[in-house]
């Protein structure tokens, strides 16, 4: 009973928070395989009960695997997500390696799920940034029909992984201590007491002057809502938090939507909870979305500047709903569709 899984990218940030995940939400498991690179190959890591070994990622490591989540950076995708496909497994990627391919379904469970029947053996998990941002605007556009959207990132640093974290940790010691000690790797300007217009750390900029994250953002938010004309513009900064992206977002409608229509429609939607009492100071924020599975949007309030505006701050955990919990709601949807654990 149960499916065969395997992690690539097993001891990452967003690898460690799959295992997790797998565990708390007692996916129905007949083998887990973590896979990692040669450097953490004969470690080992606990899930449930059990000391697991992880294995070097090779090309024949897919053998009777069903189910393979990827989370070790898009040229290892790349190179090995068709040896999985090969092997008869599902590959559910969260790299960018095939978000835009036409073949490849872009899922968040809550807005497309439709999308997954449609696979050829490779679905592809979008950027943490689009994903929050399309579950609130999905139930938007249904109601009221979207027109723009301009949206602006407060990205955590665990979104670059785990030597990101080590680096804001050691350079905000170095700095309060004044010790000079700590010399920069990951970002390419102090983090520490700042905000960088930056992500990711290299190879950010194309022709146009964005980012690759920022037309992530825009390419996958169109290909998700099936909007391909969609007018969205971002932009994508770094700040010094550890866990949960927070994003600033206005956004126009063909119909006009009060406060109150917007709170009502939000407060149905599957996978959203409204945190907006303004009065009691009660907004959302990334320490209190940290560590949990929903996205959460407040400061709902009309944009006077516009006919029909709306203006919404949302946060969600980057590595749950952002990564590792969207994947692993895939791969749910999945074994809905094809039973194969029965
Ligand atoms: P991380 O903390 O740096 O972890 C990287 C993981 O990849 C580690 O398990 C590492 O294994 C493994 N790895 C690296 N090179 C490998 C290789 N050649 N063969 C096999 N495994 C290899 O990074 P992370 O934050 O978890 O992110 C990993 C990737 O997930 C990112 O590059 C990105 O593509 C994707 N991601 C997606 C989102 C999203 O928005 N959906 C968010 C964050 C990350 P070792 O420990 O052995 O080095
Ligand atoms: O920096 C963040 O907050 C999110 C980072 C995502 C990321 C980091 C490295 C490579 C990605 C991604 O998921 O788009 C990739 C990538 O796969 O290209």
């Amino acid at each position: 009973m149960g499916v065969s899984v395997a992690v690539v990218g097993a001891t990452g940030a967003v690898g460690t928070e799959m295992l997790r995940i797998l565990e708390e939400r007692d996916f129905p498991l007949r083998e887990l395989r973590l896979l990692a690179s040669s450097r953490s190959a004969g470690k080992r890591l606990k899930f449930k009960d059990e000391e697991l070994t992880i294995e070097e990622l090779r090309k024949d490591s897919f053998k009777g695997i069903d189910i393979a989540l990827f989370s070790a950076g898009g040229s290892v995708s790349k190179e090995f997500v068709p040896h999985c496909v090969k092997a008869g497994a599902v590959a559910v990627d969260n790299t960018a390696a095939f978000r835009m391919d036409k073949d490849v379904p872009l899922v968040v469970p809550e807005v497309n799920p439709e999308e997954i029947a449609k696979h050829k053996g490779i679905i592809a998990n979008p950027n943490c940034s689009t994903i929050q941002l399309v579950v609130v605007l999905k139930p938007i556009d249904n109601a009221a029909g979207l027109k723009r959207v301009v949206v602006s990132t407060y990205q955590a640093v665990s979104g670059a992984g785990w030597q990101a974290v080590d680096e804001l940790e050691k350079e905000t010691e170095s700095i309060l201590l004044n010790s000079g000690e700590y010399k920069r790797k990951i970002f390419p300007h102090q983090i520490a007491f700042n905000a960088l217009p930056q992500i990711p750390q290299s190879d950010a900029f194309l022709p146009n002057g964005y980012t690759t994250e920022e037309m992530k953002m825009i390419n996958e938010t169109r290909k998700i809502m099936k909007k391909p004309s969609l007018r969205i513009t971002a932009t994508t900064v770094r700040i010094p938090v550890i866990r949960g992206h927070s994003e600033s977002v206005n956004v126009e409608t063909e119909r006009k939507l009060t406060r109150e229509e917007t709170r009502e429609i939000l407060s149905k939607a599957p996978g959203v909870t409204i945190m907006d009492d303004p009065e009691h100071q009660i907004y959302p924020l990334a320490t209190l979305a940290a560590g949990r599975d929903e996205t959460f949007v407040g400061r709902i309030r009309e944009d006077s500047s516009v006919e029909n505006g709306l203006n919404l701050w949302i946060v969600s955990d980057n590595l749950r709903k952002g990564a590792a919990l969207n994947a692993i709601q895939i791969a749910e949807r999945l074994l809905e569709r094809t039973k194969v654990h029965a």
